[in-house]
């Protein structure tokens, strides 16, 4: 690591001084009101994850080598620090651009996928502004022009196992044209102003032993149930739902409306799973799961 801190540093130093000044300084500009909750490695938090981004974190990383520090995660700088170690440096560059690419690839990324300190070491990061939960849920991001649709995945990793989850998202000014449930073998009710229809993901039959789902559009919510009560096992990166919205014909080029889940996401947004009892051997107990939940947006061309 050494050596490479210091081709970088030797190879850097010059531009560093010439090139960082100018995305800092337009970040100051084009940081929009209220936008309060760090967008993970969106580091000008313009709610757009980009090279801009990759070359900010690369920067206060050189910083740090010049004045031969190591950049610790603040609460400031939290959205630089993507691979959630506690500190800023190249893997964190790296990890941003990676993503910028896939995006732009139309890849669909998760966070969770590119970073090597992950879910799966469970490494508590108590000081880390990121509480390290071993399980993820990422709303993707997207970008349309007024009177488009838009489709949003929602992801999950970090769980192998899972009974059944509910889900909401009602994002203020996008109208959900449908919600649409993406785990195979599942009989899917929708609640939608044309009334309740039904239909079967992948191969399952009426006769088959099929998982659950309701979708209701105009409360933005999906619920789903594995079928024979037990946990069915999932892959990282899973997606689970997506969600189809129009873009308002009145919306503005430039607008971020913001995708969270409901105001109080460990009320309303629960996965869970069954465990072993800690006290009988024989009994299993229904639990949920601790997420970090990480947000997406829509973007307004
Ligand atoms: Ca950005
Ligand atoms: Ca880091």
């Amino acid at each position: 690591m050494k050596t490479f801190r210091k081709f970088i540093g030797t190879v850097c130093a010059v531009a560093a001084a010439a090139s960082c000044m100018a995305p800092f300084t337009a970040s100051a500009e084009v940081t929009p009101a209220g936008a309060n909750i760090a967008r993970m490695g969106d580091a000008d938090n313009n709610l757009l994850v980009n090279a801009d981004d990759a070359n900010i974190v690369l920067c206060t990383y050189l910083d740090g080598i010049l004045n031969d520090e190591d950049i610790q995660t603040t609460e400031e700088n939290a959205a630089l620090d993507t691979t959630l170690d506690g500190v800023i440096n190249a893997d964190d560059a790296n990890t941003v651009l990676s993503y910028y690419l896939k995006d732009m690839m139309g890849e669909k990324p998760l966070w969770a996928d590119l970073r090597e300190v992950s879910y799966v070491e469970q490494v508590p990061l108590s000081d880390s502004p990121f509480a390290l939960k071993d399980f993820y849920v990422e709303v993707g991001c997207a970008e349309g022009a007024p009177g488009e649709q838009v489709t949003i995945p929602v992801y999950i990793a970090g769980a192998d196992a899972l009974a059944g989850f509910q889900y909401f998202m009602q994002p203020e000014g996008l109208e959900i044209d449908s919600i649409q449930c993406k785990l195979d073998n599942t009989k899917v009710s929708i609640i939608d102003k044309n009334g309740s229809t039904e239909y079967f993901t992948g191969d399952a039959a009426p006769d088959d032993d099929y998982s659950i789902c309701v979708t209701n559009t105009e409360a933005g919510v999906i619920v789903w149930i594995n079928s024979d009560g037990g946990n069915t096992t999932f892959k990282d990166g899973t997606i689970i739902a997506e969600y189809t919205y129009t873009i308002p014909e009145d919306a503005k080029s430039g607008d971020i409306i913001r995708l969270n889940p409901m105001n109080d996401p460990d009320k309303y947004c629960k996965f869970a799973c069954w465990e072993q009892s800690e006290f009988h051997e024989e009994q299993v107990d229904l639990e949920a799961y601790q997420y970090t939940f990480l947000g997406g947006v829509v973007a307004v061309k």
